[in-house]
């Protein structure tokens, strides 16, 4: 049996295995912030699915050479929601798993929002909500349109009450004007944001409509269901004609029953006592 604390992985299309990374992931993130003692769980927690697909199954990445020229490429716009993203780069090889502990700290290259440069495979900086969208579709526009590159492809995740900020709607008019089939992007619909339910904030309502009538190509997907998940990017990679976008129903805090639904865990960390609680919880919660 290996250590799994600091175990890797390399991409796979078994769905155990992809199943048993996003629990890994899940008890990295619960880990990093109790050690770390402040931070954001329920967005984290609810993505580990999304992670798990893109740098487990369908990013073309090497973590041995993060600057490859011929790699695909990923956003993190939501830029809170870090330790997924932090957890996923670890499991997949770019920096130690044992560095994760450093989350938060002074001098850390893990800080609470992902820095570009800082750490290998990080791509953009991001925290204050709305911008990973528009650089996505930059880089997009640049392969597909001026460069004529073929067989990259640009990611990105924005949580669903970042997409209250205007910036967003520029890019995806942006996006669909110039018909980026190279471009799918994903909204964590966990229904949460910092204050309440995003539908007492700003009500989203439809957004499948809103995606498609700024003439993207939608899916809806189980966004807790990896293979699902993985089914979704192939669909939309097949896709030429239009910027995909899927819409990624997912359960806020997501396999930490105590945390589950409740936007009150959008950005408290949990106390040693919640964490081992919550290690007992993903362990045999059934979810791998
Ligand atoms: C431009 C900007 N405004 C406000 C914030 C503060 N902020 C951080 S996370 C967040 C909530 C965003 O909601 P969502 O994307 O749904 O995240 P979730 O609660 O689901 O993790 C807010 C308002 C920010 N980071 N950037
Ligand atoms: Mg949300």
């Amino acid at each position: 049996m290996t250590d799994e604390t600091t175990a890797t992985f390399s991409r796979t299309d078994d769905d155990a295995e992809l199943r048993r990374i996003a629990r890994l992931i899940r008890e990295d993130i619960v880990r990093m912030l109790a050690t770390a003692g402040s931070g954001h769980p329920a967005g984290p927690l609810g993505m580990a699915e999304l992670l798990t697909a893109l740098y487990f199954n369908a990013l073309r990445h090497d973590p041995a050479d993060p600057a490859w020229p011929d790699r695909d490429v990923f956003f993190l716009s939501n830029g809170h929601t870090a330790p997924v993203l932090y957890s996923a780069l670890a499991r997949a090889g770019y920096f130690p798993v044992s560095e994760l502990a450093t989350l938060r700290r002074l001098g850390s290259r893990l800080q609470g929002h992902p820095e570009r440069h800082a750490l290998p495979g990080v791509e953009s900086t991001s925290g204050p909500l709305g911008s990973g969208l528009s650089q996505a579709a930059g880089y997009a526009h640049v392969l597909q349109n001026i460069d004529h590159v073929k067989n990259r492809f640009v990611y990105t995740i924005m949580g669903d009450g970042e997409i209250d900020e205007g910036n967003v709607w520029e890019a995806a008019m942006f996006a669909g004007k110039y018909r980026l089939g190279n471009l799918i992007g994903f909204i964590d619909r966990n229904n949460i944001q910092i204050d309440g339910a995003t539908e007492d904030v700003m009500p989203l309502t439809n957004v499948r409509a809103k995606w498609e009538s700024f003439d993207w190509h939608v899916l809806e997907v189980d966004g807790n269901n990896v293979r699902a998940v993985v089914d979704a990017i192939r669909l939309g990679k097949a896709v030429s004609w239009a910027p995909t976008m899927i819409v990624a129903n997912t359960v806020p805090g997501k396999g930490v029953p105590f945390m589950e639904y409740d936007h009150r865990w959008h950005g408290t960390p949990p106390s040693a006592a919640q964490a081992e609680q919550a290690l007992e919880a993903l362990k045999g919660g059934g979810l791998a």
